[in-house]
């Protein structure tokens, strides 16, 4: 008995995994957090925040279906989005803070565990690169403001100015529109950080993350984003994830490193970005009326996303595939209402 079953286990496998090779996986496995099957031989994916993900994806799909880095890939991907002037909340054409200045952070982290990051960075349009360049060049993890720009300047980046004719609009009307009393509530409107998680062929998994931050911000604000383990975090060996939406609750949950960690007890990265959110509840209540989303990604391929309020999209690119998907969300903002 205990043979027939060997042998059958065996037999089946075989021919499971003869199938696998000629059947699109997701026919056989597809989860119910849509992500794909966890094993061996998965390929490549990409996923990142909102629709622009899309553009930035298709970037980061260039070098993972060449066989490239998941840390190129996460680069050159958000790199696309910061060169974006449509894109009101990340690099060129950035909403500027309350003194109409343009202050960019980022960060970049590798499947060593290596990372790099930089905050309140003005007059460079690709702060990913610059992070990188930290990682890579320095032992250091982090630099800011003037001493990010120095060292910028120092390996070839170009100075540039970053505050289009459309955001400056923007910042006047916002001006023009502030009472004494509401100046510097959170902008709802203006959550469209890219954050970019991804693994290659080989299997390795790195996460980016960029953004002009909060629109019209206090001078000097800086957000989850270049914090590693808010912003986005890696565990080559269990998962990824990136944030984006209101940085001060992110901040104060460690929501990527949170969702990496939720992971390694064997979560899926669906339910992992789920019980982030659900932490965040907890320890905001009634405020919990501002977006959130968390993408994620596992060492075997599994991927997840999730918000906290209605209305979160993110981009995933896998098996040559890129398409937009609604991110399942906990609270119907407007009306508190739980879904
Ligand atoms: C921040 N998390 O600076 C960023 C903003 C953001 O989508 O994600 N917007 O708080």
């Amino acid at each position: 008995m205990e043979r027939f079953s060997r042998r059958f286990f065996i037999n089946f496998s075989t021919v499971l995994s003869a199938a696998a090779r000629f059947l699109p996986l997701k026919t056989f496995f597809s989860d119910r957090d849509g992500g794909i099957f966890a094993g061996k031989g998965v390929g490549p994916a990409v996923i990142s925040t909102w629709r622009h993900g899309l553009a930035a994806n298709r970037a980061a799909w260039r070098i993972l279906s060449r066989g490239g880095t998941a840390l190129d890939a996460v680069e050159a991907g958000v790199r696309v989005t910061e060169d974006d002037p449509e894109v009101t909340s990340v690099g060129y054409g950035g909403y500027p803070d309350e003194k109409g200045l343009v202050t960019l952070d980022a960060s970049i982290m590798g499947p060593d565990g290596n990372c790099g990051s930089v905050a309140f960075v003005q007059g460079y349009r690709h702060p990913v690169s610059i992070a990188r360049k930290v990682m890579e060049e320095t032992d250091h993890e982090m630099l800011v403001g003037a001493g990010a720009e120095e060292f910028a300047r120092r390996h070839g980046f170009k100075e540039e100015r970053l505050l289009t004719g459309k955001a400056r609009q923007g910042w006047l009307k916002w001006k023009a529109g502030k009472s004494g009393k509401d100046d510097f509530l959170p902008s709802r409107e203006n959550h469209d950080t890219v954050g970019m998680v991804s693994r290659d062929a080989a299997g390795n998994l790195a996460a980016a993350c960029t953004t002009s931050g909060r629109a019209f911000k206090i001078h000097g604000r800086v957000g989850d984003s270049p914090l590693i383990g808010a912003g986005i975090y890696v565990d080559n060996e269990v998962g990824a994830a990136a944030a984006t939406g209101e940085g001060e609750m992110i901040i104060k949950a460690c929501g990527s490193f949170l969702a990496v960690e939720y992971m390694r007890r064997g979560v899926s990265p669906r339910k992992a970005c789920r019980k982030v959110l659900e932490r965040i509840i907890e320890r905001e209540g009634e405020k919990t009326d501002l977006q959130v989303g968390l993408v994620a990604l596992s060492r075997s391929g599994e991927t997840g996303a999730y918000s906290l309020c209605e209305g979160f999209e993110y981009a995933l690119a896998r098996d040559g595939g890129n398409e937009l998907r609604q991110a399942e969300y906990i609270i119907k903002c407007e009306s508190k209402r739980r879904s």
